[in-house]
């Protein structure tokens, strides 16, 4: 096998003088550099999957809301979470390796974790629709070829499909089942728990979708023939931004990023005053909602308001059905949430928000210890997870009334139709249909429940953004030295203030981030923060 794999690693080299960094979401950059890194991670992947005893191991490649001639890689662990976090280091490792020692790396990364050779290595793929993708797989493939594995290419898919998939392909055929492995079941699933939440409930009016000219837009036009349709107890979607073909239209005035760092809508939008739209990331794990209120404009209902407007609702049906006292139900939120949506978490819904680092595996990981743990970014990507305690309470509590039964129909229907595995738009979105469907809520009810703080967002080009060092869930910097002190002293000048700095996790920068009282102090806190880290 070694001679295959050197070979084959060979047809694919390393650039020199590239170092490569497994960061927040896997490897990202432009799409030509990334040839040896996929190889190599196709290597990981073997690897991994022979680690967990021949489960199957997911392979996403997709750069997300990155323009596109970017692209990128990352591994999805059996029961479809993000890669453990020590072999993001392995991958990091091999991916730097010199050509001539990826061989000897790969079997001293076997011998040093007790990997069996023997043990049969499993992996199935996707990518979005960037059109470096197909020379990208083939990389992969000839990675998985060359270590033994067996793989299956599902084309085309969404990220959270990818996990969900991932999810399914290992728990085929146990008690945890949790699904058909195939994209029908995807859609099938999502499509029977929608209308079994919506009760034959209504919303208002058409929702617009963003599709950002990604992997979104197809699939969810298949997802459409799955769903209730308008008149029995369904949503009217309007697709927008659905080109596929055009590759430098994705990401491009349009999609979540873009409405979210923006603030405002995408300019090929034709939705009026009060209609609800929302825009999806390039590779459909991220969701923005919005609408134009006459009265005041552009607003932004973004991953903090999701997460609010869940955690309000399923506390509600809790309550309904009688499990409020047995079931920890929380919110999990990074620095970026706007202070205003934790106070009203904490104040108005009586619920405990708990602040992770940036980036989905931490929030994930810290929802987990909830029964039902909500979990979103203030970017929109997030979901919610129930523990295996609140899963048997819905399906064993005996109801006392008509209202307890109908609460716990609708509690089940939402384990189903919400994405257990990672932050999926189009789940999150037909969450997010189903809650307005059922409070009868138009966007301007849901801006209403809390105010933003105004805020600001400011990206700094530094010599080295590696020096900066930060504990407190990224709230604080403990290096370089006396910085938190100075950011402290400026923060106190302002009514409402809070601010922090950290190093990005997939730009070479540093993010300063602020809020105060007004636009104009938010701005200015914002730039003297940043005055102060560069
Ligand atoms: C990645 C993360 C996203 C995070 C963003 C922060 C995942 C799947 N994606 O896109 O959650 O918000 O990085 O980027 O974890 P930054 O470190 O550059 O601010
Ligand atoms: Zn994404």
């Amino acid at each position: 096998m070694d001679a295959q794999i050197l070979a084959a690693s060979n047809k694919h080299p390393k650039p020199v003088d590239r170092v490569f960094q497994y960061g927040t979401a896997g490897f990202r950059m432009k799409a030509t550099l990334l040839d040896s890194v996929v190889f190599r991670v196709g290597l990981v992947a073997a690897l991994r999957s022979r680690k967990l005893g021949g489960q199957t191991i997911g392979v996403m490649i997709t750069a997300s809301h990155n323009p596109p001639e970017d692209n990128g890689i990352k591994l999805v662990d059996p029961m479809g979470e993000m890669l453990e976090n020590s072999w993001e280091a392995y991958s990091t490792e091999l991916a730097n390796a010199k050509d001539e020692d990826v061989v000897t790396m790969y079997r001293s990364l076997e011998e040093r974790l007790k990997i069996n050779k023997d043990t049969p290595a499993r992996v199935i793929y996707a990518r979005d629709t960037r059109p470096s993708g197909p020379k990208l797989v083939t990389a992969l493939t000839d990675a998985l070829t060359a270590a033994g594995a067996e793989f299956t290419d599902y084309k085309l898919l969404t990220t959270p499909q990818l996990h969900y998939l991932t999810r399914c392909t290992n728990t085929e055929g146990t008690p945890q089942s949790y699904g058909d492995v195939s994209e029908k079941g995807y859609y099938e699933k999502l499509g029977k728990a929608f209308a079994r939440a919506m009760k034959g409930k209504k919303t208002a009016g058409a929702v617009t979708v963003d599709c950002a000219n990604g992997v979104g837009g197809p699939k969810l036009a298949e997802l459409l023939k799955y769903l209730p349709k308008g008149s029995d107890g369904g949503v009217e979607i309007k697709i927008i931004n659905d080109d596929v073909l055009r590759a430098e239209n994705l990401n491009h005035e349009c999609g979540a990023d873009f409405v979210k760092t923006k603030q405002r809508a995408p300019p090929s939008s034709k939705a009026g005053n009060n209609e609800r739209s929302c825009s999806l990331d390039g590779d459909a794990d991220r969701i923005i909602y919005y609408f134009i209120d006459p009265d005041h404009g552009f607003r932004l209902l973004d991953g903090d308001r999701i997460a609010t407007l869940a955690a309000s609702f399923i506390g509600d049906l809790a309550r309904e059905a009688g499990l409020s006292s047995e079931l920890k139900i929380g919110v999990v939120q990074t620095a970026y949430a706007n202070g205003a949506s934790t106070k009203y978490v904490e104040k108005t819904l009586g619920l405990p928000v708990v602040c992770t680092p940036t980036g989905v595996k931490w929030l994930h990981h810290a929802a987990t210890k909830f029964d039902v743990g909500v979990y979103f970014e203030a970017n929109g990507h997030g979901t919610v997870v129930f523990s295996q305690q609140a899963l048997k309470a819905f399906h064993t509590k005996e109801p006392q009334s008509p209202a307890q039964a109908s609460a716990l129909e609708t509690l089940q229907a939402l384990t189903d139709l919400i994405n257990q595995t990672v932050g999926d738009a189009l789940s999150d979105m037909l969450l997010v249909e189903t809650i307005l469907a059922h409070k009868s809520w138009t966007p301007k009810e849901w801006d209403l429940t809390y105010t933003d703080l105004p805020n600001r967002l400011v990206r700094v080009e530094v010599g080295n953004r590696n020096i900066f060092k930060t504990t407190d869930a990224e709230r604080k910097l403990v290096e370089p030295q006396g910085v938190q002190a100075q950011i402290d002293a400026l923060v106190a000048k302002f009514k409402d203030g809070r601010s922090f700095a950290r190093a990005s996790g997939t730009e070479d920068a540093v993010r300063v981030y602020a809020e105060a009282a007004t636009r104009s102090e938010a701005d200015d806190l914002a730039n003297k923060v940043s005055v102060v880290v560069k």
